[in-house]
């Protein structure tokens, strides 16, 4: 390619979901010239590419929007208390449109290669589709569940029938009524879509190798008592939601377990149940639920008495009690009657722990004891998350031309989850090493958002072309991380958050577990302290940045 046929702008955006297009409507304000390169024909990201019958966000709409615009906020009203796919998908296409972010987007343009100049001081990318790009920041606004896991089952390919991956499920649906289906997977995903497959098909067996935890959602219209807080004072809840543990104004619980009388326990139990809130289950009951084995352990065996309460045959309701890892160190799940859904007569559980899967075949699926003849199978398996996003997208060359798949072979190695040693210019949008997957995304997206835009104009001012976390100072924030991991119960757990749902993938908890406010002061603090961590370069005038 010549010279001109190489897209050349200030900064350039990877992902037109939740994270890229505020990215956009900032960049562009501040004066830089961006794109967003999207793989997808349209914006959406995550809630572009998860339209699984059931899939819906799990914070409450009062809590999951952009805040940074008081007149978009009252410009769209939520309709239910948590959302759609469909509802959220066209909300960020709402919000496309009203600040005219898609045109700076391409669309079905994946990157395939970035790598660092050295001599230029900038990112070069190679595109599936259309011009190269030269950008002197480059932006990873990838997700953190964007880049589904394969199947890691024999014989996935030789089966007849259809089969549908719950993060890829298509445009068009999928052929489900009066079919005999297999869901593969009992996460977030699955717990969702099952109640609704199973009203579908014909016959559903559910093959679950890790039962979860699942509050009912309780769905209906937004919140009235929350939605009053919003509305009497929507900046003050805001701010209070920046400042929370989890991107959502609630106090924490200052009441320990023991505390608490078995009755007092088991009324705060029944409210956080009937309230069907994850956040409010997972900080409300008692101080130590989230920390201690103990404490844990009492809020674990009030939902696995509810599952034996709701699942009437009793060898089915066992084999979905989870017994394996404390409540909320794998990602509990909200659940619209998904437990109710193993008394149909149509729907049955297989589970994996007692009867492993040996293979799929050409027609369904054969276990260690038993083989399932199904029409459809649907793969709920779930994502490789947080570094998946990163590194399975293209490759990254950073200076020298080191691989990120090398610099993080060992595990994720960033500085607040923000910025990668030795990758210059270089930022991620909730990557790991940040509150992320831990927190209300919205509110996270925006501050990760406004903190790097912020940094960018900074820098500009200041006169610098690139910044660098140095190495000292990722390997005291990878530290930190794990000091603050050692302190809660989500070591305990083989899940997504430590890598363990991926064959071979290094092992550690990747979110920060520290919270979003506490975060979101070091943040500042390391921005207000001259840049404490970063090496800037370039005719800089004022090391203030
Ligand atoms: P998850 O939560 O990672 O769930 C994937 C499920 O699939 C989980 O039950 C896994 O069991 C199961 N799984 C994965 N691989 C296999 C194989 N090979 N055989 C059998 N079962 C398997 O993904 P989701 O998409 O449901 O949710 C992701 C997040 O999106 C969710 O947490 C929310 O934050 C939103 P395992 O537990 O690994 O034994």
């Amino acid at each position: 390619a010549g010279a001109s046929s190489i897209q050349q702008v200030d900064v350039a955006v990877v992902g037109a979901g939740f994270a890229g297009l505020y990215l956009l409507y900032r960049l562009r304000r501040a004066g830089f010239s961006a794109v967003a390169l999207e793989a997808a024909d349209d914006v959406g990201g995550t809630w572009y590419w998860n339209r699984y019958p059931g899939a819906r966000c799990d914070i409450a709409t009062t809590d999951y929007s952009y805040s940074f615009d008081p007149e978009l906020e009252a410009a769209w009203e939520w309709s239910e208390k948590y959302a759609t796919q469909p509802e959220i998908l066209a909300y960020l296409g709402f919000v496309a449109e009203r600040y005219d972010l898609r045109r700076d987007i391409r669309f079905s343009t994946p990157v395939t290669a970035a790598r660092w100049d050295e001599g230029e001081e900038r990112w070069h990318l190679s595109t599936g589709n259309g011009d190269p790009v030269s950008c002197r920041f480059y932006v990873m606004a990838t997700g953190c569940l964007s880049a589904p896991k394969p199947p890691e089952i024999a014989g996935s390919e030789v089966f007849r029938g259809d089969v549908y991956v719950t993060g890829r499920w298509p445009r068009e649906g999928a052929a489900l009524q009066g079919r005999r289906v297999a869901v593969i997977g009992t996460g977030s995903s699955a717990i969702q879509a099952i109640p609704l497959i199973a009203e579908q098909a014909a016959h559903l067996t559910v093959f679950q190798r890790t039962p979860n935890f699942a509050l009912p959602a309780h769905n209906g219209p937004p919140l009235p008592e929350r939605a009053a807080r919003l509305a009497a004072d929507r900046a003050g809840f805001r701010e209070e939601a920046r400042w929370s543990m989890g991107g959502v104004p609630l106090p924490p619980a200052t009441e320990f377990s023991w505390q608490l009388t078995d009755g007092e326990r088991r009324e705060r139990f029944e409210k956080a149940w009937a309230a069907g809130d994850l956040i409010v289950a997972l900080t409300q009951l008692w101080a130590d639920a989230g920390v201690d084995a103990d404490g844990n352990a009492l809020v674990a065996e009030l939902i696995r008495e509810k599952i034996r309460t709701v699942v009437k045959d009793p060898a089915t309701a066992e084999a979905l009690c989870p017994y394996d890892h404390p409540f909320g160190a794998k990602r509990p799940c909200l659940d619209t009657g998904y437990y109710a859904t193993y008394n149909r007569p149509n729907v049955d559980l297989v589970d994996l722990r007692r009867d492993p899967i040996k293979a799929i075949t050409a027609s369904g699926v054969e276990t260690a004891n038993g083989s399932y003849d199904v029409d459809v199978i649907v793969f709920a398996t779930g994502f490789d998350a947080m570094t998946g996003a990163v590194l399975a997208l293209h490759p990254i060359a950073g200076r020298g031309g080191i691989a990120l798949s090398d610099a993080w072979a060992g595990g994720p190695q960033t500085y607040l989850g923000l910025t990668v040693a030795g990758f210059p210019n270089l930022f991620l949008v909730t990557g790991p090493g940040s509150p992320s997957v831990l927190s209300n995304m919205a509110v996270s997206i925006e501050q990760h958002v406004d903190w790097i835009v912020d940094r960018l104009v900074a820098l500009r001012e200041a006169g610098f072309a690139t910044i660098e976390a140095t190495q000292t100072a990722q390997a005291g924030w990878m530290r930190h991380l794990q000091d603050c991991s050692a302190m809660t119960l989500h070591r305990l757990a083989n899940t997504w958050y430590t890598g363990a749902n991926v064959p071979g993938k290094p092992r550690g908890v990747m979110p920060y577990t520290g919270g979003v406010g506490p975060y979101r002061s070091i943040c500042n603090e390391v921005a207000g302290r001259d840049m404490l961590g970063f090496r800037l370069s370039g005719p800089g005038v004022a090391p203030q940045c």
